[in-house]
């Protein structure tokens, strides 16, 4: 660096500040920034030297690890005296509107990469590129022309690259390549909740249905069905979040497929980890499944049948204080659900069994029991509870007697003798919750299964495309078996990721003929061993665990830390006898076991099981099918884990055979609101996205490719003898490189390769350069007056 060099300096609130270097003093650099600092101001605070410092106002004096100079504040900027290791060079030709793909950045750094997509964002520009990878920031507002018909048909058949960034272009990139190939394709959407996956897997599905739909085609067609799925599955996996207003509650990869000519001709939906839990536990300001509320505001008709009130009067809804949602019509959604089932394939006869089971659901929530008054079993609390009792048992269909004893009692049996056992108030309690979220959980897959066989699978198919809309890597205050298994998730699919990643840098590279050795990137092979390797991995040791009756998740916890005390990835936290942090690719997660155990069992109880397949409504019955595995089953421990696993597993392989396609989304902020652009989370999620690993794997390569001739108008100026003669590009680059004595470079078929920070370099190079004109001029200047 030298004293009028461009840079960016790391900085705790902001991420990254620019400015301009005034002074360079070895390692430290002094830097006047000119952004970023509204509001802050080097104000000569008492502070010591040495102390690291920044100063906001008066009051407030936060500490940072690099100093602000006092006295060095000009025009409201603020000065900061850094080490070089944590400043970057900035591009000073960097257009202010950003550029459409990452890679044409003269500089990719982390501070490059934040401001271009800043720059874009402002213009509304949402979509950018890394290479093949599209970036999507969240706009929080409605962009329809983005979307429209006159739209696909301009991304219809374009090169990718050629149009704006888009999820169309992906898509038809896709859709493309499939037909050319003869390849099936897979678009991984991810990102943190309410980054915007699901919408942007709808304008994906909604771009392929128009490829490959049946224009003119009459009655209910194989791609209308696919996009109505949605608004079915969000009726009844989506709920509001402190997130997201529609936080998809469960994983999805939709997979479509398309005969020899590319039209679509089946489809197939898998769905994954659905959140059980939230059928009968919602914390403020968040909601329940939609659809318990799209009921109690259906038509009147409907409401009175199923004996509904205000959502106010349901336990399961009214434990939060949200009930309706800006942006959600519940009354008209319901409708719209309906309509969405028409065009599925459930009949409306189907549809009223549905519906009746979530009102079902509610009455049962409803029910609270007390102590008998001469013993310790549990009989429904007052007549309000005996009303909502008899409701669910009417529209279960199934026998009011048998289910109060489904809830209060238990059926034991030892030494081949069959004991009843009551129930304590609370222990029924938990027994109603068991039973509402196992109806639930079973009335989503149902669902699935349906608009599965409704739309039909082409046996004959070619090929297809998945696209995947699955939660990304989350970490919270508190970190259940929900979160492991979500990290999970995001492990397998980084790996695959940065092996894709890695493969398309150096088909690049042969591409344009130049020489690579191999390039070493972190491999997160042991986190996944560490989880999932059998025997020995945490979900082995969880399932013993669960198997054990003893255990507890004391007695799990301890053998985690026995286990895994030399693992590397693996550690205690201190203060904790019971929980465990794993390393993550993205980060560190600390997770509690508390629930771990009983998370991990998919279990029936069996009175339950008995109660609904004896149900006289076939709808209710056909969700419990009674067979002789099913009960031998429901006795048995069964591992949600390792299911999990290898539901995963199917997945990769899927994924493994297509050829993918990612879009990595972005949040820009907490509020949910447009026009606002918070960097340090925004570089948070690109790091978790693997967005910064993707780019560290192309540093370690040659992360600066520049056509010959845009490389030659930037440096020819190092070199400016060359333009007198007539070399041809090729050469005229070599010229160039070799007069500075740059190493390591090179040239391929059609630009020039640089290394990391060479680009730089060559700025700093042309700013002397020209620094040194400028003084000329001046000198020359002076002398003719
Ligand atoms: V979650 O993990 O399911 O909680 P998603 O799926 O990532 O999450 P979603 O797609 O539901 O987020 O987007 C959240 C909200 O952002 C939407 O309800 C829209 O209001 C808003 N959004 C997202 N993408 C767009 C867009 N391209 N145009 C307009 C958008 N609004
Ligand atoms: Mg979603």
């Amino acid at each position: 660096y030298v004293v009028g060099s461009l840079v960016w300096v790391e900085d705790n609130e902001e991420a990254w500040l620019d400015g301009e270097v005034v002074e360079v003093n070895g390692e430290e650099l002094t830097v006047k920034c000119t952004t970023g600092n509204t509001g802050w101001n080097s104000h000569s605070a008492s502070h010591s030297p040495g102390m690291a410092l920044k100063v906001r106002d008066e009051e407030h004096v936060v500490l940072q690890s690099c100093m602000a100079v006092p006295g060095l504040q000009q025009g409201g900027c603020m000065a900061v005296v850094a080490n070089a290791s944590r400043v970057h060079p900035k591009d000073p030709e960097a257009p202010p509107s950003g550029v459409d793909d990452m890679t044409k950045l003269a500089y990719l750094h982390e501070p490059g990469v934040l401001n271009n997509l800043k720059c874009r964002y402002d213009i509304n520009e949402i979509y950018t590129y890394t290479g093949n990878i599209l970036i999507a920031v969240n706009p929080f507002q409605r962009l329809p022309h983005l979307y429209d018909s006159a739209m696909k048909e301009k991304y219809r058949g374009a090169a990718l690259g050629e149009l704006s960034p888009h999820p169309f272009a992906i898509a038809d990139s896709a859709y493309r390549m499939m037909l050319q190939e003869g390849i099936s394709q897979s678009i991984l959407v991810s990102g943190e909740s309410g980054a915007g996956k699901t919408e942007s897997t709808k304008s994906l599905m909604q771009f392929l249905a128009y490829m490959g739909g049946r224009a003119n085609a009459e009655g209910r067609t194989v791609e209308q069905q696919v996009l109505e799925s949605n608004p079915v599955l969000e009726a009844f996996g989506n709920a509001k979040t402190v997130r997201n207003n529609n936080s998809s509650r469960f994983g999805k990869f939709v997979e479509i497929q398309f005969d020899q000519r590319g039209r679509i001709s089946g489809a197939a939906i898998r769905t994954y980890l659905l959140e059980r839990s939230r059928v009968c536990q919602v914390s403020d300001p968040e909601r329940n499944y939609h659809c318990f509320y799209m009921l109690c505001a259906a038509p009147k008709e409907v409401v009175e049948r199923f004996k509904l009130d205000s959502p106010r009067t349901f336990h399961y809804l009214n434990q939060s204080n949200c009930y309706e949602v800006d942006v959600i019509d519940d009354a008209k959604e319901y409708l719209t659900t309906r309509r969405a089932m028409d065009v599925v394939g459930i009949s409306s006869h189907e549809q009223d069994a549905i519906f009746k089971v979530v009102a079902a659901i509610l009455h049962l929530g409803n029910i609270e029991f007390a102590k008998e008054s001469d013993s310790d079993s549990s009989k429904p609390k007052d007549e309000k509870s005996r009303f909502h009792l008899r409701t669910a048992a009417e529209l279960f269909m199934c026998d009011k007697k048998a289910l109060e004893d489904s809830l209060c009692k238990r059926v034991i049996f030892t030494r081949g003798e069959s004991i009843t056992k009551n129930l304590d108030p609370d222990a029924a309690t938990v027994s109603r919750d068991a039973l509402a979220k196992i109806v639930y959980s079973r009335l989503f897959d149902w669902l699935v299964n349906k608009i599965n066989s409704s739309i039909g699978q082409d046996p004959d198919s070619k090929f297809l495309i998945g696209v995947l809309d699955i939660y990304g890597f989350e970490t919270f205050k508190t970190n259940s078996f929900e979160q492991f298994c979500i990290n999970l998730t995001n492990e397998k699919l980084q790996q695959h990721f940065n092996q894709h990643v890695f493969k398309m840098e150096q088909e690049e590279y042969t591409r344009e003929e130049i020489d690579w050795s191999y390039i070493e990137f972190v491999d997160n092979q042991d986190v996944l061993d560490l989880i999932e390797k059998k025997p020995g991995g945490i979900i082995a040791l969880l399932d013993e665990a669960c198997m054990f009756p003893r255990s507890t998740h004391e007695t799990f916890a301890e053998k985690l830390y026995q286990t895994f005390s030399n693992h590397k990835r693996f550690s205690k936290p201190k203060l904790s006898r019971t929980d465990f942090v794993i390393s993550h690719y993205a980060g560190e997660v600390t997770y509690q076991t508390e629930f771990f155990l009983d998370k991990n069992k998919d279990y029936v109880v069996p009175e339950h099981q008995e109660l609904l397949s004896a149900s006289e409504c076939a709808f209710v019955a056909s969700l419990f099918p009674r067979s002789p595995e099913e009960s031998a089953k429901s006795s048995k421990f069964s591992s949600i884990g390792t299911s999990f696993k290898h539901q995963l597993q199917l997945l990769l392989e899927t994924l493994s055979a297509t050829e993918p396609h990612y879009i990595r989304c972005v949040k820009p902020n907490n509020l949910l609101k447009p026009a606002i652009f918070e960097n340090s989370n925004v570089l948070h999620q690109l790091r978790c996205g693997g967005v910064m690993e993707a780019i560290r794997i192309s540093c370690a390569g040659f992360p600066t490719r520049k056509p010959f001739h845009e490389f030659i108008n930037r440096c020819c100026i190092l070199a400016p003898e060359i333009m007198n003669s007539s070399y041809d590009e090729v050469t005229a680059c070599r010229k160039i490189l070799k007069k500075v004595q740059l190493d390591g470079y090179q040239i391929g078929i059609s630009k020039v390769f640089l290394r990391a920070g060479q680009m730089a370099e060559l700025d700093a190079l042309r700013n002397e350069v020209l620094g040194q004109s400028a003084t000329k001029i001046q000198k020359q200047i002076r002398t003719y007056f």
